[in-house]
């Protein structure tokens, strides 16, 4: 069985998504593709030689015949109205991290799922599907730490795109963290603070960059994560999780070492695509796989809700300067019967 599927938007990770389905993952065919910009949709066909049409608009792709599943990778702010149009046309749906950029569009996400009555919706969180956090998770699970009483993070991008802003540091960035710790600890958080660090003199004005979140659970946990989006290093994500009887950290992936001029050194990934590769392989493979058996079980939109609900408390936090609470919602039934955290 061929899982056809159309790609919502051909930038950056939409044609990585392409080329994964085009060239390296079984089970699938990309048979149409859209993007606001035409010509990169038609780019996109020519490049990795598909045989596919391009729609235009994301709107008449998902309602196209041929089309069974969809994966949206444009911009944060076009994703409701297209996760909305593909509950409404009973498609499966792959969308990019953020699942939707306010609360109140995450909620019409989750309501409208629910009055379908079935998942549709899974969120490009593929953190989840990285073995070293896996091996992080079942760890923590076993209780090989003991408690867990803190945890040390770090995102840190080799350079900002031009017109990145102090807010999408929490709702671009720091998003990820704020999903895989609520995954990896099976926890809520209560409080935030947000706090600006000197800045960098790389950094474009009016970013504020580096930036710490200062995140506390309901268990009592505590998690700095330093966000630093113009590190010129590099790309590199750290999680070095702290418990009562030990510590257990992420480790970066292996890259290739060099001896040279009587020294040795270790290359470093310059960006996500490279970090997370394998997760996005099988992040998007296994997607393909639940669609042709036709039950999801990937990051669900509950999980895109939260990242969302707590981001906007952080965000709450920036502008004010001071610790803020963050209520702590219940998760309705339909997302805890097939699709529990842990
Ligand atoms: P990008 O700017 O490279 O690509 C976005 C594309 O969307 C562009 O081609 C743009 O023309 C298109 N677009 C904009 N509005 C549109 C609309 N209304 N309809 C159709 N197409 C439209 O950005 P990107 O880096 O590829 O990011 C895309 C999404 O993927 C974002 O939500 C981002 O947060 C997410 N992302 C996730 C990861 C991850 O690690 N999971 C990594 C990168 C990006
Ligand atoms: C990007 O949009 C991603 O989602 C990457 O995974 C993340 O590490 C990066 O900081 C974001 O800009």
């Amino acid at each position: 069985k061929t899982l056809k599927i159309g790609i919502i938007g051909t930038g950056a990770i939409g044609q990585d998504h392409i080329k994964r389905c085009a060239n390296f993952l079984s089970g699938v065919e990309v048979v149409a593709v859209s993007d606001i910009d035409k010509k990169s949709a038609q780019n996109a066909i020519s490049t990795y030689g598909l045989d596919a049409k391009a729609y235009e608009s994301g709107n008449d792709l998902i309602q196209a015949k041929e089309v069974d599943a969809i994966i949206i990778a444009s911009s944060g702010k076009t994703h409701a109205e297209y996760i909305l149009s593909g509950i409404e046309a009973k498609k499966f749906i792959f969308c990019e991290k953020p699942l939707a950029t306010t609360i109140e569009e995450c909620q019409a996400i989750i309501e409208a799922e629910q009055t379908y009555g079935k998942r549709l919706v899974q969120v490009g969180f593929m953190r989840s599907y990285d073995r070293r956090y896996q091996e992080l998770k079942k760890i923590i699970q076993d209780k090989k730490l003991g408690q867990i009483l803190m945890i040390h993070a770090a995102h840190r991008n080799q350079e900002s795109p031009e017109n990145f802003t102090s807010e999408m540091v929490i709702t671009d960035t720091l998003i990820h963290e704020l999903d895989i710790f609520r995954w990896l600890l099976n926890d809520e958080f209560v409080t935030v603070s947000m706090i600006p660090i000197r800045k960098t003199s790389k950094a474009p004005k009016g970013l504020q960059d580096p930036q710490f979140a200062l995140l506390e659970t309901q268990s009592g946990i505590r998690i700095n994560v330093e966000l630093f989006v113009n590190c010129q290093y590099g790309y590199d994500i750290k999680c070095e999780i702290v418990g009562e009887e030990g510590v257990a950290s992420l480790p970066a992936p292996a890259a290739v070492s060099i001896c040279q001029h009587e020294k040795r050194y270790d290359q470093i990934l310059a960006n996500w695509q490279d970090w997370f590769l394998e997760a996005y392989n099988i992040e998007i493979q296994e997607f393909i796989n639940e669609c042709l058996v036709g039950k999801l079980q990937g990051p669900d939109a509950w999980r895109g809700y939260m990242a969302t609900y707590v981001a906007e408390f952080c965000i709450e936090s920036q502008k004010k300067g001071q610790e803020i609470a963050i209520p702590v919602l219940k998760c309705p039934d339909f997302y805890r019967s097939d699709n529990k955290i842990e």
